[in-house]
C-alpha cells in the first residue's frame, strides 16, 4: 500500500529553528491564537509569531543603522510590496531607468529586492553580514517604532511609513491569512478574525498603536518619518512620488521631467503590471509563500463588499476612540 507523507510545513509556519534565547522569551510572554501560526505573542506591547519574534530580538540586539539608510516601515498590508517597488525603483533609477529591458522588478519580487529586517533578515541569522548592501542600504520592517533597534531611532536614517486605511487593511489582511494557512487548517471566517482585530489582536497589532507610535514621532521630527496613507499613494500617486524623492534629498531633474521618469516610475510598480508577471504569478519566496498572496485587488474600499454594517460601525467608533484629537483621520 502506499502512504503518503504529509506535505512539508513552509519556512514561514516552522518554528524548529528558534533559539533557547526565544523560546525561553515566549514562555514569559502574554499568548492569544493567531491567524495563521498557533500562538501570536505580545513583546513591548504588539502582536508577533514566534518565528517573526526571534528575527525581532536578534534584529534589536544587531541591527546597526547608518545615518544614509532608509527604512520602509508598514503595518501590515497596507502596500508594503507597492512601496518597496517604489523606493527601490526610486532609488536606483540612474543606474537602473525604470524603462529598462531588464529592469529587476521584472523578473524578481520586491519582497527580495527590500528584504524585511526582523522577518527576513534576522530571522535568516541572528546576526547577518549587511556589507553587501550599498548604500543608501534600503530596508524594511513592520515593527512599531518604540521596538525598532535603539540605533535606528538614534541615527539620522529616513523612515518612510505607510499605513492604510483599516477597514481595507483588516480585509486585505483577512485574505491574505486565509491563504497562508495550510489546506487541513481550513479557513478563518471573516467575523472570527474580527473580533480579533477589534482586541488589537493582529499581525504586528493593535494597528491604532502602531501608526499612532509613527504619527506621533512624524509630527515631532517630519525629517526622520515622512508619513504617507495607501489612499493618498492611489489618489494622487505623482504628488506623493515626488514628495518621497524630495524626502529622501534625491528630488527629480528637469531632465527627468522631461524623460517623464515620474510616470515610468509608477508605470513599472503598477498593480496590473507587477501583479501580471511570471514571478509574481508563478514564483515563491524562500519561507514558502506564493509571491502572489501579496497581489489581491489593489484597491480602495474593497471592505464594502466583505463587512457587515455592525462590523462598520463597531471599528469606526473604535477608531475614533483612538484616533480622536491625534489629527489623523481614516
Ligand atoms: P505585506 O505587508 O504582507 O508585505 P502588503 O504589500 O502591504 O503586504 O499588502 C498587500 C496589499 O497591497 C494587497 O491589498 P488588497 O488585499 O486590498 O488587494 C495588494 O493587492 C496591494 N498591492 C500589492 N501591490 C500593489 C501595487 N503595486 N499597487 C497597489 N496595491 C498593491
Amino acid at each position: 500500500m502506499l502512504t503518503s507523507n504529509p506535505p512539508p510545513v513552509p519556512k514561514y509556519l516552522s518554528e524548529d529553528e528558534l533559539s533557547e534565547e526565544c523560546k525561553t522569551l515566549l514562555s514569559t510572554l502574554p499568548t492569544t491564537p493567531g491567524w495563521v501560526s498557533t500562538t501570536l505573542y505580545k513583546y513591548q506591547g504588539f502582536w508577533h509569531p514566534p518565528r517573526q519574534l526571534q528575527g525581532v530580538i536578534s534584529c534589536q540586539k544587531h541591527f546597526q543603522s547608518q545615518h544614509t539608510d532608509i527604512l520602509l516601515v508598514t503595518t501590515p498590508k497596507s502596500g508594503t510590496t507597492w512601496l518597496k517597488s517604489i523606493l527601490f525603483t526610486l532609488l536606483n533609477r540612474t543606474n537602473l531607468p525604470p524603462t529598462q529591458k531588464n529592469h529587476p522588478l521584472l523578473s524578481t519580487n520586491p519582497h527580495i529586492l527590500v528584504p524585511f529586517l526582523e522577518i527576513k533578515l534576522y530571522t535568516d541569522d541572528s546576526n547577518p553580514d549587511l556589507s553587501s548592501f550599498p548604500s543608501p542600504r534600503l530596508f524594511s520592517s513592520h515593527l512599531p517604532y518604540n521596538s525598532l533597534p535603539k540605533s535606528v531611532q538614534d541615527s539620522r536614517c529616513k523612515i518612510i511609513y505607510l499605513c492604510r486605511n483599516p477597514k481595507d487593511t483588516f480585509v486585505s489582511l483577512w485574505a491574505f491569512t486565509n491563504k497562508l494557512r495550510l489546506e487541513q487548517m481550513g479557513s478563518n471566517s471573516i467575523e472570527q478574525v474580527f473580533e480579533k482585530f477589534c482586541e488589537g489582536e493582529s499581525l504586528s497589532g493593535p494597528f491604532w498603536d502602531h501608526v499612532l507610535s509613527y504619527w506621533h514621532v512624524s509630527l515631532k521630527n517630519p525629517e526622520k518619518v515622512c508619513f504617507l496613507t495607501y489612499e493618498e499613494m492611489k489618489e494622487e500617486p505623482e504628488v506623493h512620488l515626488r514628495k518621497l524623492a524630495e524626502f529622501l534629498g534625491c528630488p527629480f531633474s528637469k531632465k527627468e521631467d522631461g524623460e517623464n521618469m515620474v510616470e515610468g516610475i509608477l508605470e513599472i510598480c503598477s498593480f496590473d503590471k507587477l501583479s501580471n508577471l511570471k514571478v509574481n504569478t508563478e514564483g515563491k519566496l524562500p519561507t514558502g509563500e506564493n509571491n502572489s498572496v501579496f497581489f489581491r485587488k489593489g484597491e480602495v474600499g474593497d471592505w464594502k463588499n466583505h463587512m457587515t454594517m455592525d462590523m462598520v460601525e463597531r471599528l469606526e467608533k473604535i477608531c475614533e476612540e483612538k484616533f480622536g484629537g491625534s489629527g489623523l483621520k481614516f
